[in-house]
């Protein structure tokens, strides 16, 4: 393989076309022939021609030239292809004769399928795998597959750790920069279908004329790569733009006003594509405002978008002070009884765990729970609690954790996966979002590695089945190189980072215990704050005799909510799996574990083991400096030290607040803080 340059900024994220080795190049396609005229086709044939331009780097191709055809094409009708399964985005690449000269043919009931076979044959051979036989075919088991963006009206992001937003309200509608291009061609490359532009604590004016047209201007960029345009909506909009005295969703006035502005939308946007809702939390307003339930508010924006084909995303995440005995039995108390009651074009937005995107938490007891509604999945690409875009934490494994969580509703083998993308209950409408963690900067995600998140998600989103270590490695090839050499060890390092960040932060099910407001570094003495659940003490409930949340029928029984096996097992520390121990259980220090050590002294052990891990992703990481240029391998290797002192002093602060409650020594052989 070539050397790798010295400057290399990261911009080309997934899709980083560079001369291949010189048998790789040899073979690459003679040349493209798209059959139709349409923007999609359009898109698909110029990334084929630009990359195998720059992956065959001067040498001659020699391979069968590559067609682009749907469906539709006499030709392709004539083979006779399995196109049934691939539905109306998948695409299928097989090797055939067309007009009786060998060819490769991307083939999709749709353009858009097409453009997506098209981005898998550039995946197949950035991850160094030969053209010659190539037989692929996929579609998506997961119907809506959207990025949520945080992103406000002033150019901030929520949570975003890569600069200011990438959408730049001033330049737009006039000024629509390669950079959405760019930012459609990398989504597209995954199949990712949607786009919430802005953040969920919304403002009323992102609904106004002016930013509906510049809305309208990225929906229009977007449209040839298959991505829709979707808003968060402020349900107090009826109020603050129409001058109504309520947004009360029962009354008719409030209804009309949502229609109008429905109309509104979609006459800017034909293909809009629905609304996402925070309602009643964290201050946000919504319908229980006026007494009305989330079903009410729901469903009459529902009846607003539906006759233009719309839909509703309405969140679970509701974080108010109604629950006050344990935060984690909110969204489940308020939601559940509300199952069969959602209009048929609404999905409930449900996290993957019951509090808020901690390192690690059990999957949300609603899913599962809720058999009559479509639950949609919503990860955090961006890593507000798990340090940031300077630690590397690959996200992957924690995804691929809740999607294969077993329910056990009704019975075992419901796993979350299987309830989002409807085939447990049968549902029409199936969706999974994840909070981007894109930004401003050149690299797009504020790190390298914090690329692999966005990529991570957007193929999990596509297909469920794949696994989180396949993806690190077919990441790493693209990213960095094809070689065995760089992309098991990156791969390898991946793999154990999350649970890394968890050993030094939050061990044993801990959660929560992260500095209050911007939740870097560790706060876990903080107990002050006006409302219970703002402090971490609120989440460890550590004191003279043990630590952890009891949430049997003991303290607040939140394992009610689970299957009636899965309450039993996580009832009872013996069978409670030791990840979330603390989580379920308030526990002695001197509670004996699986591994013969006390609790204190696993803990302990615990944060050790996460700083080790760090240490060893930096050993490995300097290994492969020969195999990286080297503006993103100083990158790395200078926020893999960051990430060391960071785990160190989570791991000297945590450890030297618990011993001022519990008074223990260090257990034997465990070092003196740093
Ligand atoms: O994770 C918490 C964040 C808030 C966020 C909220 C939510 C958008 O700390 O910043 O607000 O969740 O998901 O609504």
């Amino acid at each position: 393989l070539p050397t790798p340059a010295l400057a290399e900024d990261g911009y080309d994220l997934w899709l980083r076309y560079r001369p291949l080795a010189a048998g790789g190049a040899t073979a690459l396609p003679t040349g493209v022939e798209r059959r139709g005229d349409t923007p999609t086709l359009r898109a698909a044939e110029a990334e084929l021609t630009r990359a195998f331009a720059a992956m065959a780097g001067g040498t001659p191709a020699r391979g069968a030239r590559v067609v682009l055809a749907g469906a539709a094409d006499p030709e392709v009708a004539r083979l006779n292809l399995p196109l049934a399964d691939l539905g109306s985005e998948g695409y299928l690449i097989r090797q055939v004769r067309l007009g009786n000269a060998p060819a490769i043919l991307i083939t999709g009931n749709s353009d858009i399928g097409v453009l997506h076979g098209a981005f898998a044959l550039l995946r197949h051979v950035n991850t160094g795998q030969a053209l010659a036989g190539i037989e692929l075919a996929s579609a998506p088991r997961i119907g809506l597959r959207l990025l949520n963006h945080w992103d406000n009206l002033d150019g901030s992001v929520e949570r975003g750790y890569a600069g200011e937003s990438i959408w730049d309200w001033w330049t737009l509608p006039e000024y629509t920069g390669p950079r959405y291009t760019d930012y459609a061609r990398a989504n597209a490359a995954l199949g990712i279908n949607g786009t919430v532009l802005n953040n969920v604590n919304a403002k009323a004016d992102s609904l106004t004329a002016p930013y509906l047209e510049k809305a309208a201007a990225l929906a229009a960029v977007f449209r040839p790569y298959g991505i829709k345009v979707y808003l968060s909506a402020r349900f107090s909009a009826p109020v603050e733009l129409g001058g109504l005295p309520t947004a009360d969703p029962l009354d008719p006035a409030v209804q009309a006003w949502w229609d109008a502005k429905a109309t509104e939308v979609y006459r800017a946007i034909p293909d809009f594509g629905g609304f996402l809702v925070k309602a009643n939390s964290e201050g946000q307003p919504g319908p229980r405002d006026y007494g009305r339930t989330h079903a009410d508010g729901a469903n009459m924006l529902a009846r607003a978008v539906a006759p233009h084909g719309g839909i509703v995303m309405w969140r679970a995440f509701v974080y108010a002070d109604t629950d006050p005995d344990d935060r984690a039995k909110q969204a489940y108390t308020e939601f559940k009884p509300l199952d069969g009651q959602f209009a048929d074009n609404v999905l409930v937005q449900v996290k993957n765990g019951a509090i808020d995107f901690q390192p690690r938490e059990p999957f949300h007891p609603l899913f599962g729970a809720m058999p009559g509604t479509p639950l949609m999945l919503e990860l955090q690409i961006t890593k507000e609690y798990l340090g940031y875009n300077t630690h590397l934490a690959y996200l992957g494994t924690m995804f691929e954790e809740v999607l294969d969580a077993d329910t056990m509703l009704p019975a075992a083998g419901a796993s979350v996966a299987r309830v989002v993308d409807g085939s447990l209950d049968g549902h029409r409408l199936s969706g999974i979002a994840g909070v981007a963690n894109i930004g401003a900067d050149r690299n797009w995600s504020g790190s390298t590695f914090d690329q692999a998140n966005w990529y991570a998600f957007g193929r999990l989103a596509w297909d469920h089945t794949l696994s989180a270590e396949a993806i690190a490695a077919e990441w790493a090839a693209q990213t960095f190189r094809p070689d065995p050499a760089l992309t098991g060890p990156v791969a390898a390092m991946m793999m154990g980072s999350r649970q890394a960040v968890v050993d030094y932060m939050t061990p044993l099910g801990l959660a929560h215990l992260m500095g209050t407001g911007h939740h870097h570094g560790p706060a876990p003495w903080i107990a002050d704050l006006a409302r219970p659940e703002w402090n971490p003490a609120y989440y460890h409930r550590a004191d003279r005799q043990g630590i952890g949340f009891d949430r049997t029928a003991s303290g607040s029984n939140a394992v009610a909510q689970y299957a009636p096996p899965l309450a039993a097992r996580f009832a009872d520390p013996a069978t409670t799996p030791e990840a979330d121990l603390l989580w379920f259980h308030h526990l002695p220090w001197d509670h004996r574990m699986q591994s013969g050590r006390t609790l204190w002294a696993e803990l302990v052990h615990d944060y050790d083991r996460g700083i080790g891990s760090v240490v060893q992703m930096r050993r490995q990481w300097d290994t492969l400096a020969p195999l990286v240029d080297a503006e993103r391998h100083a990158e790395t290797a200078a926020f893999l030290a960051i990430q060391q002192r960071d785990a160190q002093w989570w791991r000297d602060a945590s450890i030297a607040y618990w011993r001022s409650l519990n008074g223990l020594p260090l257990p034997d052989g465990a070092a003196a803080p740093a």
